[in-house]
């Protein structure tokens, strides 16, 4: 079934701990501080938790955890970004109101896969 269809609880699309650092706000450039995060991506946002160790996949279920922050998908662009860091295996993810992260992984096949399924999001979100 779609995402929410019956008007319960979205669905849990993807969960797993990402390197994450938060470059822009309201268009605005922040330095940079990348830093483990749990990340969840359930119904139209994307979630970040502080604390990795202490996250499950079923933390971002509503009053099991407190998320650091949430990212509406709706309008977002999502863009490979090396350049933009030393690091390899970098996305930039900007939301419609101007906010900027790269998220990056170590593992090839765990970013692209990160990659396509914000991207589907995205998409079905567009096309709404
Ligand atoms: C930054 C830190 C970041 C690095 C950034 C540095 O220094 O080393 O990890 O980004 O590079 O400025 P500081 O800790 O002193 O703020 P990457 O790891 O993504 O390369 P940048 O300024 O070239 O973006």
């Amino acid at each position: 079934s779609s995402p929410d269809s019956d008007g319960g609880t979205p669905e849990l699309e993807k969960a797993g701990l990402l390197n994450k650092t938060k470059i822009a706000e309201g268009g605005r450039k922040l330095r940079k501080n990348w830093s483990p995060s749990w990340v969840v991506l359930v119904g139209n946002s994307l979630v970040f938790f502080k604390d990795p160790k202490s996250q499950t996949p079923s933390s971002w279920k509503p009053g099991n955890s407190r998320p650091e922050s949430s990212v509406d998908l709706r309008g977002a662009q999502l863009h490979w970004a090396n350049n933009l860091s030393s690091k390899k295996n970098v996305f930039k993810l900007r939301t419609v109101t101007g906010n900027e992260f790269l998220l990056q992984s170590e593992t090839d096949l765990l970013i692209i896969e990160w990659y396509k399924t914000i991207q589907s999001v995205i998409d079905r979100l567009d096309r709404e």
